[in-house]
């Protein structure tokens, strides 16, 4: 299909990439075998405050909106290393952690992040996406200009680390390193949410290498999110979007 032959054109998201790890060149995880476990302390909520705790962050979460209008004002470097600490706590495979984060204010890398994906993405809305996919996201209203990337005072980068490499150069397996990486960016999208922030989820396609190149990160690194973060602009619109009924996304055995 359309779609197939357009993935493969994304060496970061090609599985069977030379620079993947290999089974002949993985060490043992490092957990150690005899890790202590200890205690875990868990205060219960009044079933009360669980049913307002719940529905009132489900209310936050479902304002959340992809936003591609963006103030220029500035917003604190702390806001932000505390979005990614949150994002830093996901779970993953064998506590791998395979994550790691470039967070970009610099204007003149912003200039150079923006020129990068702007040319590659002209590339993808007049080849690489083909005619049904340009069709699908025509009514979004996007294209290969972005100006959100100069206009936001943050751009989040989110790579995944498909091995750990280890200070003797040896290579740690990170087990579910994609769904891994994946959940930590979902967390890292409800903490700008919570923040007061916004952001629009963006998979720049074909941009990995070079971004990864830009920032002199290893080639074990792969791009999976591009984030502008920060305020709406004033006059910011949004597509008239409604979200699924919950009995279309949930099926309840009871
Ligand atoms: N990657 C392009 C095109 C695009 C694709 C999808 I799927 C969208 O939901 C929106 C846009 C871009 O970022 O413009």
């Amino acid at each position: 299909s359309r779609m197939k032959e357009t993935v493969v054109f994304d060496r970061d998201w090609d599985a069977n990439a030379e620079d993947n790890a290999h089974d002949e060149d993985i060490v043992p995880s490092g957990i150690p075998e005899d890790v202590q476990h200890i205690h875990f302390e868990h205060k219960r909520l009044t079933l009360e405050s669980m049913y307002t705790r719940s529905k009132e962050f489900y209310e936050l979460m479902n304002n959340r909106r992809s936003v591609r209008f963006f103030s220029k004002d500035p917003v604190p470097k702390e806001i932000i290393q505390n979005i990614v600490r949150t994002a830093g706590t996901a779970p993953s495979g064998a506590h791998t952690e395979p994550w790691r984060f470039i967070a970009v204010k610099d204007p003149e890398y912003k200039k150079r992040i923006r020129e990068l994906v702007e040319q590659e993405e002209e590339i993808n809305y007049t080849k690489r996406m083909g005619v049904q996919w340009t069709a699908d996201v025509k009514g979004i209203g996007t294209s290969y200009v972005k100006e959100y990337l100069t206009d936001a005072p943050w751009i989040l980068l989110v790579f995944k680390q498909v091995y750990t490499l280890l200070p003797d150069g040896q290579k740690r397996n990170n087990y579910y390193h994609e769904i891994s990486t994946a959940i930590s960016g979902g967390l890292l999208i409800a903490a700008i949410q919570t923040a007061g922030l916004v952001t629009l989820t963006s998979t720049p396609m074909n941009c990995g290498p070079a971004l990864r190149t830009m920032f002199q990160r290893p080639k074990h690194e792969k791009l999976m999110l591009l984030l502008p973060v920060g305020y709406p602009s004033h006059d910011c619109t949004v597509p008239d979007f409604k979200r699924k009924e919950l009995d279309e996304i949930l099926t309840m055995i009871q």
